[in-house]
């Protein structure tokens, strides 16, 4: 082995080291997905969103989630700068679900942009759900 040889293969060593090092914080808040489980008209220009945060491997609920941000806007209806408020986040009555109420200005398809922290994941855990507002 040429030392030109070993100083490549030692290169290539140490790049795969480093991605994988890398991988297991990167992979564990992808591990996580945030599900709509429902979208129920509750009074006017209001919504109320049940959302799921799913474990994606396992395919459990994740109950213990604190969702601390939630921003609604009408983006995937060309309306990226019409938004709704939305309320503190209530726990479902299934385990792993989450409620928020949002202000729905117009009928539609509105996205709502959620980041939780989890327990265990140094990571805020972070995902886009699209719903309908009638
Ligand atoms: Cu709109």
């Amino acid at each position: 082995m040429s030392t030109k040889h070993l100083g490549f293969t030692l290169l290539a060593a140490l790049t795969i080291g480093a991605s994988l090092s890398a991988t297991p914080v990167f992979a564990a808040t992808s591990d996580y997905q945030f599900v709509l489980v429902a979208a129920d008209a509750a009074g006017p220009k209001t919504t109320d969103v049940t959302v799921k945060l799913s474990h994606m491997p396992d395919g459990d609920a994740v109950i213990d989630a604190v969702i601390f941000e939630t921003k609604a806007d009408m983006a995937p209806s060309g309306m990226a700068g019409m938004s709704g408020q939305t309320s503190k986040v209530q726990t479902g009555t299934t385990p792993g679900t989450y409620i928020i109420r949002t202000e729905t200005l117009m009928g539609g398809t509105w996205a709502m942009a959620l980041a939780a922290k989890v327990q265990g994941e140094a990571e805020t855990v972070r995902g886009i759900i699209h719903f309908e507002a009638k």
